[in-house]
């Protein structure tokens, strides 16, 4: 009896299934994905099967020929992508990206060395492929080819869609805002999968590439006026006062400036930065201005003075843009450049975009000595990852300019009983509870690291400056927060929360404090001033601190700003005196300016416009520079 069609295997079916399986056994041995539980596993599972559905899917309205002419042809193309991976992983621990392809620097030291990361046994990636072709050359009984009908189809491509929510669903849990955040790439790829993570590439890719093409230099006129009527002077004091130094720039995670000089459980919370704060210049009214872009936000402002974005992180999406950032300022001035971070090296896509800022080198996890025992939640613990550092410092040449990421203090604030300095608040909220033990932690890290630095004779030799990311304790947690402080966090409180401490240490001088309104957009000149580098021409939209005539003012990433004596924040003007609103027209006058600031900062990134800017000519250059 002869089989009926519709019981024969489809072309399609066979080709899905075997890209389906290839692709997760190719996870499991080809990549360093990191699973934490089930859930994880079953994510990584099903991640690659909605898109070839679709993709495979596309065939269902092809005659027989055609059809596997296009399954033969898409799934040696897939299996292509897929391999480009596996290579470029063994090469670079990394996914590829669009950017990255491009990036010729990269792909000549890959090209050098790509005959040594490819042997014989590669061909079993392209296995399924070649079974695919078997097949359709020996045509065997139980494969067959069969018209779909219009139901067929439909039915297909809701199980496709259904798959692909379900997909999004579980990672959406695992990982809230795993796509508007885009923070790293395994995490993309382990959520969404790595067919799913190119296409996503590609739209940040062609989304930006739009908007740079559409992009001119005379955009930059206004700009550069505004930046110029802004420009303040530095301080002769302060100008060239740390001439010659190293810097060492310290990233405190999620550290707000509540902290500081304040007790929980009768216990100071930050002893050592407390003692620290009194032979440095503390600044008290300075806020963090990131974004959905996090600590890699509060690096861009830090090293740019340029806003990041209201969406996504500019880390991510313009990573390939021109910048005039402090690394390669200093670079030109004789400094050696170095950033420190013991975490995975493509997160939040640092080791492309340091490229981008002039950093000589970027000290990531394999540069460090990384136990069980030295670690917990997000990875090497503060105290470690500061001892190891010293080693790397000594060995720079001098002087360097080094930025260190700390991360232990990082939601949901998990501590070893060991490193336990203090208890844990008591409010029926774990999160603020832990939050205050792991800023202790941290804080015992600094001392321990200062002290290191003074035994190895760095100290001296060195300016200090650390700063807060990006807060800690979101709004989420008001009402725990509004017991430790003793009073409600309305909109105003909420804003004054966005303080984070900025501290700067110049060995020989006392310092002070200083109460200026200010951000981290102001870093950058501030930094530039005190080594006796002048920031006249560059774009910047912070100004220095130490500068006489400050104009109180910061502006947060949502259109929130801060002045001498006003808060602005969703719509309402509040009294800073009193912490009430107040009438509108007193905040009036600012309003304007942090729009401007804003959306220029913007269309600088979004237009890549730095690339027309030509930096000797200065204010008196004329634009559009030709591009090179
Ligand atoms: C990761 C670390 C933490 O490398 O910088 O990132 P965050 O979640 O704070 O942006
Ligand atoms: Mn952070």
């Amino acid at each position: 009896m002869k089989t009926p069609k519709w019981s024969k295997a489809s072309i399609v079916a066979i080709a899905t299934i075997l890209l389906w399986l290839k692709t997760y056994i190719a996870y499991k041995t080809s990549f360093d994905i990191k699973i934490e539980n089930w859930r994880q596993e079953i994510i990584l599972f099903i991640n690659p099967l909605s898109f070839l559905m679709f993709i495979f899917g596309i065939s269902l309205f092809m005659k027989e020929k055609n059809q596997k002419r296009y399954v033969l042809i898409t799934s040696f193309i897939i299996s292509a992508v897929l391999f480009a991976n596996v290579v470029f992983y063994r090469f670079f621990n990394d996914f590829l990206t669009i950017p990255v392809l491009f990036q010729t620097s990269n792909m000549s030291d890959l090209g050098s060395s790509v005959t040594e990361l490819i042997n014989f046994s590669d061909l079993l990636y392209f296995a399924d492929f070649i079974i695919l072709a078997v097949l359709l050359k020996i045509k065997p009984k139980f494969m067959g080819y069969r018209e779909y009908s219009k139901v067929d189809r439909r039915a297909f491509f809701l199980v496709a869609i259904a798959i692909a929510f379900f997909n999004l669903g579980m990672a959406e849990t695992e990982r809230p805002q795993l796509l508007t955040r885009t923070f790293d790439r395994e995490m993309l790829v382990k959520n969404i999968g790595t067919y799913n993570y190119h296409l996503y590439d590609a739209f940040l890719q062609s989304k930006s590439s739009a908007q740079r093409a559409m992009a001119d230099g005379s955009e930059l006129a206004d700009i550069d006026n505004y930046v110029r009527a802004n420009y303040l002077p530095p301080d002769d004091k302060m100008f060239g006062a740390a001439k010659g130094k190293n810097v060492i720039l310290i990233s405190m995670e999620s550290t707000q400036n509540f902290v500081i000089n304040q007790k929980v459980n009768g216990q100071e919370i930050t002893p050592f930065l407390n003692d620290f704060i009194k032979d440095s210049y503390y600044f008290d009214n300075f806020y963090h201005q990131t974004g959905q872009g996090k600590t890699s936000d509060s690096e861009f402002l830090v090293e740019n003075s340029l806003y990041p974005l209201s969406r996504g992180a500019v880390f991510f999406t313009h990573s390939g843009n021109e910048f005039t950032a402090t690394p390669e300022i200093l670079n030109k001035n004789g400094y050696y450049t170095a950033s420190l971070h013991a975490n995975n090296k493509s997160f939040w896509n640092r080791d492309i975009m340091y490229q981008s800022l002039g950093y000589q080198r970027f000290y990531s996890l394999p540069d460090y000595e990384v136990t069980e025992e030295n670690s917990v939640g997000w990875g090497m613990k503060d105290v470690d990852f500061l001892q190891q550092s010293v080693q790397h410092l000594k060995e720079m040449p001098k002087p360097f300019y080094s930025k260190f990421i700390t991360l232990t203090n990082h939601f949901p604030f998990e501590l070893s009983e060991e490193d336990r300095f203090i208890q844990p608040y008591t409010s029926d909220d774990k999160t603020v509870n832990n939050y205050f033990p792991t800023v202790r932690y941290q804080d015992e890290a600094l001392k321990l690291f200062v002290q290191k630095l003074k035994d190895e004779g760095l100290y001296e030799d060195s300016i200090i400056i650390l700063y807060g990311d990006h807060y800690g304790i979101s709004e989420n947690h008001n009402k725990a927060m509004s017991e430790y402080l003793g009073k409600e966090i309305t909109p105003f409180e909420s804003t004054q929360l966005q303080k984070v401490p900025l501290i700067v240490h110049i060995p020989g001088q006392k310092g002070k404090t200083i109460s200026t309104v200010g951000g981290q957009i102001d870093i950058k000149p501030t930094i530039l001033h005190l080594l006796g580098i002048d920031t006249k021409s560059d774009i910047d939209f912070g100004s220095d601190l130490f500068s006489k005539d400050r104009l109180d003012f910061a502006v947060l990433r949502d259109g929130s700003f801060i002045t001498k004596d006003r808060v602005f924040t969703r719509e309402t003007c509040y009294d800073k005196a009193t912490g009430e609103p107040t009438d509108k027209n007193s905040c009036e006058p600012y309003m304007e300016k942090a729009k401007n600031e804003l959306e220029y900062s913007d269309k600088i990134i979004y237009g890549d416009l730095l690339r027309f800017y030509d930096k000797s000519a200065g204010s008196k250059g004329s634009f559009p520079k030709s591009e090179e």
